[in-house]
């Protein structure tokens, strides 16, 4: 079963998705802000990348945990790291070549090891005998390449004595169990240096990326924002760089602060990884999907079950239909470069991009939702329908009101599409060319006298 297929199979037909959320706390955007989200929000496309000494072990980036790999030995594996292939450059040409708008990569991940020049540890890329700042070669190559960076940053830390009391990871870390008082407060601050060296340090960020805090599962939701102290940590980092979107992968209602919302694994509304049971979906955010092209986030040496293009592209118009961006994931050998069968998916996308594009970026969710043939997204006067599954006909009800005249229907290949429509209701009925295999997304536009 392909993936849309399976994704579909535990959707209804054209279902309105879960809860939605339109209310917020007393934080509010400033207009920098408000603009970074549109802007956000129209880009569509973004590429994740997990990348630490963990890829040198090959088994993603929960092997300490995993593997039950105590602190004193895992944290040898940074004297070793020396990714000799590293080129910021070439990532940044592959990646743009994909179609992709942002890169959003690992500043620090739940190891604790900094991929950044940070002065607030040692546990650090430049204290390896690869010695260069990862994170300042890849902002140089953005800014150079125009090309939006974002940072993902851990809340959760499987290496510092001072993340106490220890959550529900991290346990055979070999950490001391006991702490003097207050070693809490100094994690937070912690944070807050690193938090401050990233956003003075690398040019303008896009976004900081969160993720971590179901550690303290055990606290209730009400609670986290104290625990973690967002609302000091929001503030730092609007103050910093007021235009950098705050996003926290939590898989909660988004807290006060925060700028997008983020669904793991999952469109928005659907809840097949488990992640997004709770979570509902706001409708003031920008809402952005992150999603592995293999199954793993880190570099797993034996995971070769790569989604195809035709896969991932689907997955595009999933969460474009349901006006959200996708994150898509690339987990970069120990040696510096790309899997080769990344590489080839994103020239692909970006293939497929070049000529459909117009139907992804820059617009809304449509007013379909999804249905067994595919889902719709819309921008002004005009409505995409992307044809995932073959169907002999699309039927549009109480969509676009009769008096809004169609003035033009076509596929993005060029086809004449034969529309017939009730007058009084605006009814529609869409006849779908026979024999689409072979197009991943078989686009028809039409084209209305008004916004629709
Ligand atoms: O950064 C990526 C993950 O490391 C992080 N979020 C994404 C973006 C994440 N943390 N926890 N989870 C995701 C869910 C936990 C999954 C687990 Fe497992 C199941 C941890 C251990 C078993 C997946 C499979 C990771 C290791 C094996």
């Amino acid at each position: 079963m392909s993936l849309f297929k399976s994704i579909l199979a535990s959707a209804l037909i054209c279902v309105a998705a879960a809860g939605s959320i339109s209310a917020q706390g007393s934080y509010v955007p400033t207009p920098q802000n408000v603009q970074s989200r549109q802007e956000f929000d129209s880009m569509r496309f973004g590429i994740f990348i997990h990348w630490g000494i963990y890829s040198m072990l090959g088994q993603g980036e929960w092997v300490q945990e995993v593997s039950q790999i105590p602190y004193s030995e895992y944290s040898k594996l940074a004297d070793g790291f020396c990714p000799s292939k590293f080129s910021a450059d070439e990532w940044v040409d592959a990646i743009k070549s994909s179609g992709a708008k942002y890169i959003t990569i690992t500043s620090r991940h739940h190891d604790g090891f900094s991929m950044f020049d940070t002065k607030q540890s040692s546990y650090k890329i430049t204290n390896t005998p690869f010695g260069r700042d990862v994170l300042k070669e890849l902002s140089e190559a953005c800014q150079k390449k125009g090309i939006r960076l974002h940072f993902y940053y851990s809340h959760l830390d499987w290496g510092r004595d001072d993340y106490y009391p220890i959550g529900r990871t991290g346990h055979a870390s070999g950490r001391s169990s006991v702490q003097p008082s207050g070693s809490w407060s100094h994690y937070l601050s912690f944070m807050d240096e690193q938090l401050k060296e990233l956003l003075t340090g690398y040019g303008p960020i896009g976004a900081i990326w969160f993720d971590g805090i179901w550690d303290k599962d055990e606290f209730p939701r009400e609670e986290q924002p104290k625990i973690w102290n967002f609302a000091h940590q929001y503030e730092l980092i609007h103050s910093l760089q007021p235009s950098c979107l705050v996003g926290n992968n939590h898989h909660l209602v988004p807290f006060d602060g925060e700028d997008i919302q983020i669904f793991e694994r999952d469109v928005p509304g659907h809840n097949e990884a488990g992640y997004s049971a709770d979570n509902g979906i706001s409708t003031i955010m920008p809402l952005e999907t992150c999603q592995t092209m293999n199954g793993s986030w880190g570099y797993r040496i034996t995971d070769k079950d790569y989604k195809s293009t035709a896969d991932l592209i689907h997955l595009l118009a999933m969460t474009s239909g349901k006006g959200a961006n996708l994150l898509l994931n690339i987990g970069p050998r120990p040696d510096g470069t790309l899997p080769d069968e990344a590489v080839q998916r994103l020239h692909e996308m970006g293939q497929w991009l070049s000529r459909y594009g117009e139907s992804i970026y820059s617009t809304d969710g449509g007013p379909t939702g999804e249905c067994e043939w595919g889902v719709s997204t819309k921008k002004g006067n005009v409505l995409y329908l992307h044809v995932i599954n073959q169907i002999s006909e699309i039927v549009l009800d109480g969509m676009v009101p009769a008096k809004n005249k169609l003035k033009e229907s076509v596929s993005l290949d060029g086809d004449t599409i034969t529309v017939s429509r009730d007058k009084k209701t605006g009814k529609m009925t869409v006849k779908v060319p026979e024999n689409l295999a072979g197009n991943p997304d078989y686009v028809i536009r039409l084209t209305f006298q008004n916004n629709i």
